[in-house]
């Protein structure tokens, strides 16, 4: 019975962390992950650790709303529509980049 339960317990554990609304953290002037994948219609929280504002701009051909101003400590999200790969960058920093792989 115990172990049944233990079962059922790591399960549900598994499916809720499977569920969990996915994350971009900002630290280090670096996206991590740097490549996300995601369902279309998924949104996106990105979270700024860093001491100084940066942005998410839509490079190239990406095709999304981005973030202007993220200031630190700041998290705000983005709703990926469109398929295909979604590239970004910081306009403060443009060696910083990311990409959101949209199925
Ligand atoms: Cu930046």
């Amino acid at each position: 019975m115990r172990t049944f339960f233990l079962a059922w317990a790591l399960l549900l554990t598994a499916t809720l962390s499977s569920m969990a609304a996915p994350n971009v953290v900002i630290d280090g002037f670096q996206f991590t992950p740097e490549v996300l994948t995601v369902k279309r219609g998924t949104t996106v929280t990105f979270v700024n650790k860093d001491a100084t504002p940066h942005t998410v701009s839509p490079e190239g051909k990406a095709k999304f709303v981005g973030i202007d101003r993220l200031m630190s400590g700041e998290s705000k999200t983005i709703t990926f529509k469109e398929r295909g790969i979604q590239s970004y960058f910081c306009q403060f920093h443009t060696t910083m980049m990311g990409k959101v792989v949209v199925k």
